[in-house]
């Protein structure tokens, strides 16, 4: 956003915008017992490392009419799949949901001026944001396709510097494939090899690459927004309320994560801020009424589209189960159809683990798509081509970064090239 274009409230209430202006994790915020980024392959936990950051993702700019048009959601979809399908439960039914500790996001106290930053492109923020993620691939494969002759060990290193670095198995041997074709005792060099690792990639991202199209013929719309607590359910909403809102659709936001009162005034901040009313109920309120009062109120007042939110900290899956369970019934006695969208929200910082998050919510609540975020910041970008490739579902949006602007419907191509490096 340019100074010109962020106009005073812009830079009044400021808004971090790129990873590099983003604080550390407040330290007491962060999980009593720190665990590698990524539980073993056969971790049958998902239990999520937290990311907590500060306030800062109340700090987005207000700014309502941003977006460029041709990015927006108004972009054709093929028809939703339904959720994937399933295999047999994963989890016992003990495992913690429960993110090791709670995030509080309090609405900012004081307005953070970002208004110095020049405005980047999309694909500028997205390169920056996942540049955790290609650096490392980038380091990799230069190390081992400097002045060499290809031969099976590069390809045996390569595969594994693929493999850690989230991708899956079956696109890492994709790529080696590829590689080994016609090349052995060849000198190939690094730009060659990150040239494929992107043609690779984006192969794998195109088919679930669907821009989210709601249709506004329902009166309400209503999507459902799901996914372990922390992984950026309420942020997503205010990103995608402004959105829609710079498309002209009324929007309502429902406070569904009726367990924390920040969680509440944090939903209330977005709504103020992008010009969507608020249903909220007090914390501890039953979530079931209070998506039964949303759905009510929305249908009354005719908007567009109703973004409910959720709660991710529940003791276990049944539990889960339970509550979502719960919410969908109620949500469908107004509406057999709804909700039309189920979003889940997978946190890339958590790696592997977002691969069994998909799993579980998928049965529990049907999810329709994915929004992927905190892509800045993690060297686990490419968990998003394993859970592309195992799973199928579409994919809408990514987020790179805390402010309003950083969530972005999802190409294949941009993102591809953005992992691998290249320009
Ligand atoms: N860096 C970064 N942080 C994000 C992103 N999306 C959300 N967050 C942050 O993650 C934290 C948890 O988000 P929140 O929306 O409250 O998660 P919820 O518990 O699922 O509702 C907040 O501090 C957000 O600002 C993203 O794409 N990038
Ligand atoms: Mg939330």
């Amino acid at each position: 956003m340019s100074e010109k274009k962020r106009g005073f409230l812009g830079r009044l209430f400021g808004g971090k915008e790129t990873p590099e202006t983003q604080a550390d994790p407040k330290p007491e915020a962060v999980s009593e017992e720190p665990s590698a980024e990524t539980p073993p392959a056969d971790d049958p936990s998902i239990d999520v490392e937290m990311e907590v950051r500060p306030a800062a993702a109340l700090n987005a700019p207000p700014q309502p009419m941003q977006l460029d048009a041709a990015q927006g959601l108004g972009q054709s979809m093929s028809s939703m799949p339904s959720a994937a399908p399933l295999s047999e439960d994963i989890l016992p039914t003990d495992v913690s949901l429960e993110a090791q500790s709670d995030p509080v996001i309090e609405p900012p106290v004081e307005p953070v001026s970002a208004a110095e930053k020049p405005k980047q492109s999309w694909f500028q923020r997205l390169k920056s944001g996942l540049s955790r993620s290609s650096a490392s691939l980038t380091e990799g494969i230069t190390s081992i396709f400097t002045k060499r002759k290809l031969d099976a060990t590069m390809l045996e290193e390569l595969e594994d510097i693929l493999i850690q670095a989230d991708l899956g198995v079956d696109t890492a041997m994709a790529i080696t494939d590829r590689l080994s074709d016609g090349r052995y005792n060849k000198e190939i060099s690094p730009e060659e090899v990150r040239e494929i690792l992107s043609e690779e990639v984006e192969k794998v991202l195109e088919p679930v690459a669907h821009p989210l199209n709601l249709d506004t013929g329902k009166q309400p719309h209503v999507v459902l927004m799901v996914g372990v607590n922390g992984t950026g359910k309420t942020t997503t909403i205010g990103k995608l309320s402004q959105k829609l809102r710079s498309e002209g659709k009324s929007v309502m936001l429902a406070a569904g994560d009726t367990f924390r009162a920040a969680a509440v005034e944090q939903l209330k901040i977005w709504g103020e801020r992008t010009g969507a009313e608020v249903i909220a109920r007090d914390t501890g309120a039953d979530a079931a009424g209070l998506a039964f009062d949303a759905m009510k109120a929305a249908r009354e007042q005719d908007v567009d589209i109703l973004l409910i939110d959720t709660a991710g900290r529940l003791q276990n899956k049944a539990e889960l189960m339970d509550e979502l369970e719960k919410v969908i019934r109620v949500i469908k006695k107004h509406d057999p159809d709804a909700p039309h969208t189920v979003l889940l929200t997978l946190d890339a910082t958590t790696g592997q683990n977002a691969l069994n998050q998909v799993e579980i919510f998928g049965k529990v609540a049907g999810v329709t798509g994915l929004v992927m975020t905190k892509l800045d910041g993690t060297a686990r970008g490419g968990i998003l081509v394993a859970i592309a490739a195992k799973h199928g579902l579409p994919v809408h949006f990514i987020g790179v970064g805390e402010g309003v602007e950083d969530l972005e419907p999802f190409s294949a191509k941009d993102f591809a090239s953005a992992i691998a490096g290249l320009a």
